[in-house]
C-alpha cells in the first residue's frame, strides 16, 4: 500500500507541513502539555462542529492503555471520501495535508469548525508519528494512514459499514512533545463542558489504562453549567436565580445562551464560549453581556427606587459576586492572543447586548424579589468597599504608638499598618495558631490565638463581655472599639477572618465570636468585614494529583470524579494544629489560593436574623430544639 510516488505532486503541502514540524509553537501555542492536548481539542472540535450542525449525536473518546494514542469517533455524515476532479485528491486528504483547508474546499460546503480555532486537521497530522482517518459512508468503510503528516498511500476501501461517521486515532509525535502523556481529567472536564453547551449531545470517553467510561449528557444546558460551577466552588446563591436566555437569532447569524446568577464569592466568574471552543481571555462577547448586565441592574435599582442614599453605586459593585456561563456561537470568529483565548470579533459585542439587556431588564421587573435581593448584594458590595477606602484614609492614625501599646500580648501583629491591605486571623486554640504564626505572610496578615474559652454573648450582660478576656482581646487588636464607641475609622484591618477546626467544635467557637459581633461590633458584619477561612479536613493524593476537601460532601464529589477503581491515599486532619505550617499556608492563608466565606447579614431579613441568633444562642432550650426542628429539612440553605 505504500508508495513512495503516491505523493510526489504534492510538494507545496509537504513544504506546509514540515514548517509545521519546524516550528510546531505558531501553530498549536507550545509543545507543552496544554499544546498536546491542542491536538486533540482540534479534532473534537471537528466533530462537535458536526453535532452542531445537526448531523451528529454522538461521540466517542477513546485514550489507549498507552496514554498517548487518542480516537474520536462520530456518528456524522462522515468526511466526504470521493475524489475532487480538478485536483485530483478528496476532501479527506486535502484536510488532512493541507495548512488551512477550512472553508476553502468545495465552494464552502466543507467547514471546518476545529480550523476556527486557528489550526486543523493537517497540523494534527503533521505533528503525528501515525494518524488514520476512517469514515463510514454509503455502507462501506474507507481508510487513509499517514505519518508525520504525509499519506502512507491512498484512500482504502474496506469492510461494509453500518451507519455513517468519522474516525481518526492519532499518537503525537515523541519528537515534538517531550512527554506526549496525556491526562484523562482533563480530557475528561473538556469533554463534559462541551456536553453542557451542545443539549443531546452524548460524549462517551474510554480511558483503556484505567479500564473506565463515562458517559456525558446534560439536557440542561448552561443553567445546569452554572450549577456546577457553584457546586465546584462551593458558592452560595443570591436570591432565586439564575436568569437562564436561550435565542437563536438566524436573522444575525447568532446562537447566545446565558444563564448568571450572584453569589456571596466577591470574585466575578464568567465562564465563556465561542463555538464552543473556551475563551478564558473573554472578549466581545463578555463585553456585551457585563454591559447588558450593568445597564439592565442600574436600571432596576433606579426604578424601584433600591438606590440608597449617601451610598455611591460603582460598576464594580454590580459585577461583584456575579457568575455566569456565556455561549455564543458565531460565523466567522476570530480569535485574538498569544494562546488564542479572546474573541475579537467588533460586532458580536452589540449583538450580545441587545440581546440580553431588554430580556434581563423585563426579568427583573418581573420578579421584583429577586431584583431587590440583586439590588441588596450590590449595596454590600458598594458599602464594603466605601468601608475600606474610610479604613485607608485613616492609616496615619493608626501608625501611632499609643494604638500598638494597647495591644493584646499574644497577638502575633503584621508588618503592615495599612488596614486595607492587612489581614487579622482569629485562631482557635495554641497549636494552630503555632502553625497559622510560622505560616503566614507577616507582611499583611496578624494571628490572635484564642486560648480561653469564649463567652456566650446571647446569654451575658455587657459587664460580664467587657470581663471576658478573649473578647476585650479581640476588641483591642481590632482597634475599633465596640457598642457605642465604636467607631470604623479606627478599624487596624481590612478583613477579620475566623480560622477554627474543620469540626463540630470549630463551627460552636466560631458561631460564639459571630454572636459577639452580631451584638457589640455588628458594623464589622454589615461592612462584610467578617470572613470564615476555609481549611481542609481531607487531603486526597491520586498519583501526581493533590485535592482538598473542607468536608465530607466535597471529599465525596472529588472521590466520585476519580476513575473507578482508583486508590487513592486519604488524610484526614484532626485539627488546624496538626498542619505543617507551609500546608496551612497554601491551603487557607495564602490570598492567591485560599477561599474565604464572607458572613453578612441578609438584608430585608433583618427580623429573621434576630429570632434566629435569639432562639439558637439564647437561655431558652425550647426555641433551640424548635428551630433545628424546622430548619433541618432546609439545612443546605444555611450559609453559617
Ligand atoms: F477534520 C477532522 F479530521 F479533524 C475530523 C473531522 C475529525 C473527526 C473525528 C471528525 C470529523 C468530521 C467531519 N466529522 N464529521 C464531519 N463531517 C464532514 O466533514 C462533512 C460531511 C459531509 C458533508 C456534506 O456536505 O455532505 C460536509 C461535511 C463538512
Amino acid at each position: 500500500m505504500a508508495t513512495g510516488t503516491y505523493n510526489a505532486d504534492s510538494i507545496t503541502v509537504l513544504e506546509g507541513l514540515e514548517a509545521v514540524r519546524r516550528r510546531p509553537g505558531m501553530y498549536i501555542g507550545g509543545i507543552d502539555k496544554a499544546g498536546l492536548h491542542h491536538l486533540l481539542w482540534e479534532i473534537v472540535d471537528n466533530s462537535v462542529d458536526e453535532v452542531m450542525n445537526g448531523h451528529a449525536t454522538r461521540i466517542v473518546v477513546t485514550l489507549d492503555a498507552d496514554g498517548k494514542t487518542v480516537s474520536v469517533a462520530d456518528n456524522g455524515r462522515g468526511i466526504p471520501v470521493d475524489v475532487h476532479p480538478k485536483t485530483g485528491q478528496s476532501a479527506l486528504e486535502v484536510i488532512f495535508t493541507t495548512l488551512h483547508a477550512g472553508g476553502k474546499f468545495d465552494n464552502d460546503a466543507y467547514k471546518v469548525a476545529g480550523g476556527l480555532h486557528g489550526v486543523g486537521a493537517s497540523v494534527v497530522n503533521a505533528l503525528s508519528t501515525s494518524l488514520v482517518a476512517q469514515v463510514r459512508r454509503d455502507g462501506l468503510t474507507y481508510t487513509q494512514h499517514y505519518r508525520r503528516g504525509k499519506p502512507l498511500g491512498p484512500i482504502e476501501l474496506g469492510e461494509p459499514a453500518r451507519g455513517t461517521g468519522t474516525t481518526v486515532t492519532f499518537t503525537p509525535d515523541p519528537d515534538i512533545f517531550r512527554d506526549a502523556a496525556y491526562d484523562p481529567k482533563l480530557i475528561a472536564e473538556r469533554l463534559e463542558v462541551k456536553t453542557y453547551l451542545n443539549k443531546g449531545l452524548v460524549i462517551q470517553f474510554v480511558d483503556q489504562k484505567e479500564k473506565t467510561s463515562i458517559e456525558f449528557r446534560h439536557e440542561g444546558g448552561v443553567a445546569d453549567y452554572l450549577d456546577a460551577v457553584h457546586q465546584v466552588r462551593g458558592d452560595t446563591r443570591v436570591a432565586a436565580l439564575p436568569f437562564v436566555l436561550e435565542r437563536e437569532d438566524s436573522g444575525e447569524g447568532l446562537r447566545c445562551h446565558v444563564a448568571l446568577a450572584w453569589t456571596e464569592s466577591t470574585e466575578e466568574v464568567i465562564r465563556s464560549f465561542v463555538n464552543t471552543i473556551p475563551t478564558p481571555d473573554g472578549g466581545t462577547h463578555e463585553q456585551g453581556l457585563r454591559e447588558a448586565v450593568r445597564a439592565a441592574v442600574r436600571r432596576s435599582m433606579t426604578d424601584h427606587d433600591l438606590i440608597k442614599k449617601g451610598i455611591e453605586v460603582k460598576n464594580e459593585d454590580i459585577f461583584e459576586g456575579l457568575t455566569a456561563v456565556l455561549s455564543v456561537c458565531v460565523h466567522e470568529p476570530q480569535f485574538q492572543g498569544q494562546t488564542k483565548g479572546r474573541l475579537n470579533n467588533p460586532e458580536v459585542r452589540s449583538l450580545v447586548e441587545s440581546m440580553v439587556r431588554p430580556r434581563l431588564e423585563n426579568f427583573l421587573i418581573k420578579n421584583k424579589s429577586v431584583a431587590d435581593a440583586i439590588a441588596a448584594r450590590v449595596i454590600q458590595a458598594a458599602k464594603a468597599r466605601e468601608a475600606s477606602r474610610a479604613a485607608a484614609s485613616q492609616v496615619r492614625r493608626k501608625t501611632a504608638i499609643s494604638n500598638r501599646l494597647n495591644l493584646p500580648g499574644k497577638l502575633h501583629d503584621c508588618d503592615s499598618t495599612n488596614p486595607e491591605e492587612s489581614e487579622l486571623f482569629i485562631v482557635e486554640g495554641d497549636s494552630a495558631g503555632g502553625s497559622a504564626k510560622q505560616g503566614r505572610d507577616r507582611d499583611i496578615q496578624a494571628i490572635l490565638p484564642l486560648k480561653g474559652k469564649v463567652l456566650n454573648a446571647e446569654q451575658a450582660g455587657k459587664a460580664k463581655v467587657l470581663d471576658n478576656k478573649e473578647l476585650t482581646d479581640i476588641i483591642s487588636a481590632l482597634g475599633c472599639g465596640m457598642d457605642d464607641h465604636y467607631d470604623p475609622a479606627r478599624l487596624r484591618y481590612g478583613k477579620i477572618i475566623l480560622l477554627t477546626d474543620a469540626d463540630s467544635d470549630g463551627h460552636h467557637i466560631a458561631t460564639l465570636l459571630l454572636t459577639f459581633f452580631y451584638r457589640h461590633v455588628p458594623g464589622l458584619l454589615n461592612d462584610g468585614r467578617v470572613f470564615l477561612a476555609c481549611p481542609p479536613l481531607y487531603k486526597i493524593v491520586w498519583g501526581k494529583e493533590t485535592h482538598w476537601a473542607a468536608d465530607d460532601a466535597t471529599r465525596d464529589r472529588i472521590l466520585a470524579k476519580l476513575p473507578k477503581n482508583s486508590k487513592p491515599n486519604i488524610t484526614r486532619f484532626k485539627g488546624l494544629g496538626e498542619m505543617p505550617a507551609p500546608l496551612l499556608y497554601e491551603t487557607t492563608l495564602d490570598p492567591a489560593r485560599r477561599r474565604l466565606l464572607r458572613v453578612v447579614i441578609p438584608d430585608g431579613d433583618r427580623v429573621y436574623t434576630e429570632r434566629t441568633v435569639t432562639d439558637l444562642m439564647g437561655k431558652e432550650p425550647e426555641a433551640r430544639f424548635k428551630f433545628i426542628m424546622t430548619e433541618a429539612y432546609t439545612a443546605k440553605d444555611i450559609d453559617i
